[in-house]
């Protein structure tokens, strides 16, 4: 299939399997590389050696700022097709026209850790999407929950500093459970809403191919005859939305940081190419004030109950980067990346993103040309009278580079509107000048609660849990207290088992916001489950009848789940299967089920630990067991929920098992 972006790539690719010979940055073949030139055998080396200056100028300059947030992250390329034409809401190119296919870029990412902290971490995901249409780039530079922690962009270098590792010790690395993030919290309560979303499931998913993506602000879509919507952008993961939990996540950590990003590139490779729907909300422009908050506010979501999501596409990702650098380091988002037929609304927090994108990338990615960096360029031309500058790459040729001018008939020119020309929408704007907050953004509390109120009852235990936790590695005992104060405003319980668990003062007033609303879209319980492109560990425990084997190894993969065989030492069972992994190089928590194949007494054998751990994480767990006692000793429930005995070669039950994910009935 035609990909325009990936056609253009091509042009910039260098495969050093076709070339010739080592050659310098000039082009000079060199004979040696292994041996700098010295004035004699023993001698020192000469300053006139310019292939070592080169290789070595080049190498001290390697690396680039890591990103100020976002630093950690993975990307993929992919398409977007949409599934009819969105005419009525926008003039957009690539929303009307459902013949075209428009190559996109994503890159996913944490917020708080440096570029190589480890991936489960809990925190708020980056999901960010280049759009590369015929018009130009659409950036949607979103993430994996709909709101945010703070109303006003002014605050963002102030939370910023709050959550990132503190600054007289650089402690800790990839967690907000610290002092200063949760003074911030404490100190802000316009960050409730967020930091129940924070503390919840959603922020250590099983994958990024199980989350949501969210634009989070209020845009605005606008067709042709001029017409006005509000609207805010959804990604719906077709695997469904499902999450780690936080013993695990943890686990993970330690036993294969770059959990996720494996993951993402291994299903791309395999062929198992994620998938997500584009839905938007859309709100006429005459219905802005018709709702219990305002729409400006980013920290309301619109409740998908009371305004439906439209699916509208899908995004597929189907091709990992070539190169990590030249990609998915280089590529600089922007949510000011508009086309024709969307704009922005007055989101104080979106209009401060207006100006914090390009700056930043000066200073990350050298000067302002890069926009010509080939992972940044649009599909469709681009010229104006810019010129000069650090690493500029074209070649502009003429005599003018001016608008108003005579003598190039004052070419590069304006496009009218008529013709694809970026209009802005003329929103009428009658106001004084002030430094301040809309009074409609000052309910900090209700949808904080309708967050909470929507949770499963286990979803609502994790996120007592996760609060215990982070406010438990606080030293302050200040922040402790303000922190349980800002959730007695949320939920009465709450504020009072958190305060129990980490030795704060019970608040005396009981100052929870009344509100029994419910938005079941916000539950994961509610979500798709399927076996697909989970994980199996088949667990060796002595010597397993391989024919039968075989046969359930058949079965996984019709179901498209992966599957590891794990014994004490790596060996060929047969011709064709082998153990893949021992119990040293893997782990439980790397996989979403297990199936322990043992003829032998499991007890004082790794396969204990590994079965044992499944079970914590409420993942399924089959046995087949040649011996019947070889489970003796290990604790664990073979009558509870999730457990499958394999006796005859049907494994048909514990296929749905994986499918559902994990027992939570364990933990009652
Ligand atoms: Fe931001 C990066 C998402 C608020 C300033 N942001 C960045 C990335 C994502 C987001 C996904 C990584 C992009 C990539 O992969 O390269 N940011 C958000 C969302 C926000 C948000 C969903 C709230 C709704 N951000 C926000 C504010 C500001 C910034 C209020 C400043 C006014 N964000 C930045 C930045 C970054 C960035 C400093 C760092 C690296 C970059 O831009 O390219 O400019």
């Amino acid at each position: 299939m035609e990909n325009k972006k990936l056609e253009q790539l091509q042009k910039y690719t260098i495969n050093n399997e076709e070339k010739a010979g080592l050659t310098t940055n000039q082009g000079l073949k060199m004979a040696e590389d292994e041996f700098s030139l010295k004035a004699g055998e023993r001698g020192p080396t000469l300053m006139e050696d310019f292939h070592f200056r080169e290789k070595m100028t080049h190498f001290d300059h390697e690396r680039i700022p890591e990103r100020v947030v976002h630093a950690r992250g993975v990307g993929a390329h992919g398409i977007f097709q949409l599934y009819e034409s969105l005419a009525d809401y926008t003039k957009a190119d690539f929303l009307t026209d459902p013949s075209k296919t428009t190559p996109v870029f994503v890159r996913f990412s944490t917020v708080q850790g440096s570029r190589g902290s480890s991936d489960t971490v809990r925190d708020v995901r980056g999901f960010a999407t280049k759009f590369y249409t015929d018009e130009g780039n659409f950036d949607l530079v979103g993430n994996n929950m709909p709101v945010f922690f703070i109303q006003d962009a002014i605050k963002f270098p102030d939370f910023v500093h709050a959550v990132k590792p503190e600054p007289h010790n650089e402690i800790p690395q990839g967690a907000s459970a610290h002092d200063t993030f949760w003074d911030f919290i404490g100190q802000n309560p316009e960050s409730a809403h967020m930091v129940m979303w924070h503390m919840s499931d959603r922020a250590i998913p099983r994958s990024l191919r199980m989350m949501e993506g969210f634009g989070v602000h209020t845009f605005r879509l606008i067709n042709a005859d001029g017409q006005a919507h509000f609207v805010k952008f959804h990604w719906k993961p077709a695997l469904g939305v499902h999450s780690l939990v936080w013993d695990e996540a943890q686990r993970i950590a330690g036993k294969n940081p770059d959990f996720h990003r494996q993951d993402l590139y291994e299903a791309i490779e395999k062929g198992d190419f994620p998938e997500w729907e584009l839905g938007l909300q859309l709100i006429p422009e005459e219905d802005e004030h018709k709702f219990d908050f305002d729409i400006l506010d980013p920290t309301k979501l619109w409740p998908e109950e009371e305004v439906p999501v439209k699916i509208v596409g899908k995004m597929t990702l189907n091709r990992n980067v070539d190169n990590f650098f030249a990609e998915t380091e280089q590529v600089a988002f922007h949510p000011g990346h508009v086309v024709p037929g969307i704009d922005f609304s007055n989101d104080p927090l979106l209009q401060g993103r207006l100006f914090s994108y390009t700056d930043t990338q000066l200073s990350r990615l050298g000067g302002p040309n890069f926009h010509q960096i080939p992972i940044n360029q649009p599909v469709c031309p681009f010229h104006n009278n810019q010129r000069d500058g650090m690493h500029q790459m074209n070649i502009h040729h003429g005599q003018t580079s001016y608008h108003r001018n005579g003598l190039n008939a004052n070419q590069p020119k304006p496009v009218p509107a008529d013709q694809g020309g970026y209009e802005h929408y003329q929103e009428k704007i009658d106001g004084r000048k002030i430094r301040g907050r809309s009074e409609s953004f000052r309910d900090f509390y209700s949808q904080a609660k309708l967050f909470y109120n929507s949770l499963s009852p286990f979803e609502q235990r994790h996120l007592k849990d996760a609060l215990s936790f982070e406010l438990g590695k606080c030293k302050s005992d200040a922040v402790k207290a303000n922190a349980v104060a800002l959730l007695n405003h949320i939920d009465r319980e709450l504020a009072e088992e958190t305060a129990e668990n980490i030795g704060a003062p019970i608040p005396k007033e009981n100052c929870e916001v009344t509100s029994s609303k419910k938005s079941p879209a916000l539950s994961m319980v509610n979500t798709i489950s399927k076996p697909d492109t989970k994980s199996v560990a088949i667990l060796l425990n002595g010597e397993p009848d391989v024919e039968l084997l075989t046969t359930w190894l058949g079965t996984f993969a019709k179901h498209k789940i992966n599957y590891s065989i794990v014994d004490k030492k790596l060996r060929s069972l047969n011709q064709t299967v082998k153990v893949t992994d021992t119990y040293e190089t893997t782990d439980s928590s790397l996989f979403d089920a297990a199936l322990l194949i043992s003829s032998e007494p499991i007890i004082q054998t790794p396969a204990l630990e590994f079965i044992q751990t499944t079970y914590k994480h409420y993942k399924p767990l089959a046995v087949s067991l040649s011996n019947p006692n070889a489970l003796e000793g290990s604790r664990i429930n073979l009558e509870g929920p999730g457990i499958y005995h394999i006796i005859t070669s049907t494994i048909q039950p514990f296929i749905e098992g994986i499918a559902e994910g994990r027992f939570w009935n364990r933990m009652l």
